[in-house]
């Protein structure tokens, strides 16, 4: 009889667990935060930009496309190019990230790295590595990397080869097309290509912790002829630890916007 009681009461604790599992979300909400507008900056809206990163007042730059690459260093608050470096054909430059006293440059197709002298840009030498190249930042110990693809991969910094990589993730679905990186306070921020959205992702595990949602940030009024169809996206993320001030461009954007994230509404 006690038996009988025991399993009656365990079917029907199973029962309620169910019908409570049912009923919640299978999926946790992740937020959306939305922007205000701290700074307008000037910006070349003929850079195709494609790496950014901040750096003692100054911007560092990559551009992209054959024949028009280029790293430049760029004065914040004037939009000036106080330094440029033009990447020869064919390569197609893509991200930048400065390891100590390195800038190193990925290329897009080519499998092929340039590490520059982050003084001088006087290339110092090259590397390789598999697959396309398309971004990269850096969290003090740490080169990490993306490709176009949902992962994202952590090389070790003085020898340029993967020692870990993540599959980014919102809601168990891989984010495709991870672009433009920085590292924030121990998050990494990644641009989604031909989007409006940032990713804020958990560098242990790919999750996304959040989406910024930057729609309207360049107004239409702004927009320039388009040299190159639909590539006028954003793409640019650089983030100054020292003051907290997070910075976002685009490709072809005439301006760079330092913005503050706020939160807003919550979407699966
Ligand atoms: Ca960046």
């Amino acid at each position: 009889m006690c038996t009988l009681k025991l399993t009656m009461r365990l079917v029907l604790f199973a029962a309620v667990l169910a019908i409570s599992m049912l009923g919640c979300p299978a999926q946790t909400a992740i937020p959306v935060y939305s922007y205000k507008v701290v700074h307008v900056f000037p910006h070349d809206g003929a850079a195709f930009t494609e790496g950014l990163f901040y750096r003692n007042g100054f911007l560092y730059e990559s551009t992209g496309l054959p024949g028009r690459s280029s790293i430049r260093k760029v004065r914040l608050e004037t939009g000036e190019v106080v330094q440029q470096l033009t990447v020869p054909e064919p390569y197609f430059g893509e991200g930048v990230v400065a390891w100590k006293n390195r800038l190193i440059e990925l290329t897009y197709t080519t499998q092929l790295g340039f590490i520059y002298d982050l003084d001088t840009f006087a290339l110092q030498g090259t590397f390789h590595y598999p697959g396309q190249g398309w971004s990269m930042t850096q969290d003090g110990k740490q080169i990490i990397m993306d490709d176009g693809t949902p992962d994202i991969r952590f090389w070790d910094p003085k020898s340029l080869k993967e020692v870990n990589r993540i599959r980014v993730t919102a809601n168990g679905e891989a984010v495709e097309n991870l672009n433009e990186l920085e590292w924030v306070n121990g998050e990494i921020y990644a641009n989604i290509w031909h989007t409006d959205r940032i990713a804020r992702i958990n560098p242990a595990n790919g999750k996304v912790l959040g989406w910024i949602d930057l729609t309207g940030l360049l107004p239409k009024a702004d927009f320039l002829p388009e040299p190159d169809g639909s590539e006028q996206v954003l793409n640019g993320i650089a983030y100054d630890s020292k003051r907290d001030r997070l910075f976002v461009t685009g490709k072809y954007w005439p301006k760079l916007f330092e913005i503050r994230l706020q939160r807003g509404s919550d979407i699966r």
